[in-house]
């Protein structure tokens, strides 16, 4: 099985991708598209991913976009050890607890939504962060209201790791790239804590990516 993921170290849609092709023990080469530098507006990328925007997945030739489609695509391929539960109900809440951050927390601090508060806004730098560190404090919130409500036991859905815990560790990612205090939310902190002991998601950490080493270096 051959697995390409077009994606970026600090990009939380290719953690998810990352930490879920880790859980299925399925080996894949990583391209770096730097999003930062706009490399996903370049015609040949821009040819794979008609969103530009990183993660693209391609599966022996098949192309995918959006992390929660190729995570649920992967249970199809492969379905053991399960990402999203076989019972209808469970498996929506699943999804549901995913969308928190998929669909809600993680689209309004992306690169595109910080260039246009700039530029169109005039946000500067401490604005823009004030922003981010908001509405990643708003995520982790909703995911501790929910996390007080069906507590982990020990991961969001039962004994193993899936969808929800991938995304919930991916909120966590990005209060760790704004230096947000994760005390003020102990369900979700002793839930990340729980996953990032698992090699699965540490090695899928954005900081443990090349590329971040190497911008580390440079800088
Ligand atoms: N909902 C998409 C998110 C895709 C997305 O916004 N990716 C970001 C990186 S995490 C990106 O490539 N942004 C480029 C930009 O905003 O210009 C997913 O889960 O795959």
């Amino acid at each position: 099985m051959t697995i390409q993921l077009y994606g970026f170290w600090r990009s939380n849609a290719a953690f998810r991708v990352r930490a879920a092709l880790a859980l299925k023990q399925l080996p894949f080469e990583e391209i770096e598209v730097d999003i930062l530098s706009g490399r996903q507006f370049d015609a040949e990328y821009a040819e794979l991913n008609a969103e530009h925007v990183v993660p693209t997945f391609v599966h022996e030739g098949h192309r995918l976009f959006q992390s929660l489609a190729i995570m649920e695509y992967l249970d199809d391929i492969r379905p053991q050890p399960r990402l999203l539960p076989a019972d209808a109900k469970e498996r929506a809440y699943a999804r549901s607890l995913a969308l928190v951050a998929v669909a809600d927390a993680h689209p309004l601090v992306v690169p595109r939504v910080r260039k246009h508060l700039a530029a169109v806004f005039g946000a500067d730098a401490a604005a823009i962060e004030a922003w981010c560190r908001h509405w990643v404090a708003e995520g982790l919130a909703t995911y501790e209201r929910l996390l007080s409500r069906r507590p982990a036991a020990p991961f969001a859905l039962g004994e193993a790791p899936g969808v929800a815990d991938i995304c919930i560790a991916g909120q966590v990612i990005m209060a760790d790239l704004y230096k947000l205090d994760i005390a003020p939310f102990p369900n979700v902190a002793a839930l990340s804590k729980r996953c990032f002991e698992l090699s699965e998601f540490a090695d899928a950490h954005p900081f443990r990516q090349p590329g971040y080493k190497a911008q580390e270096k440079s800088a």
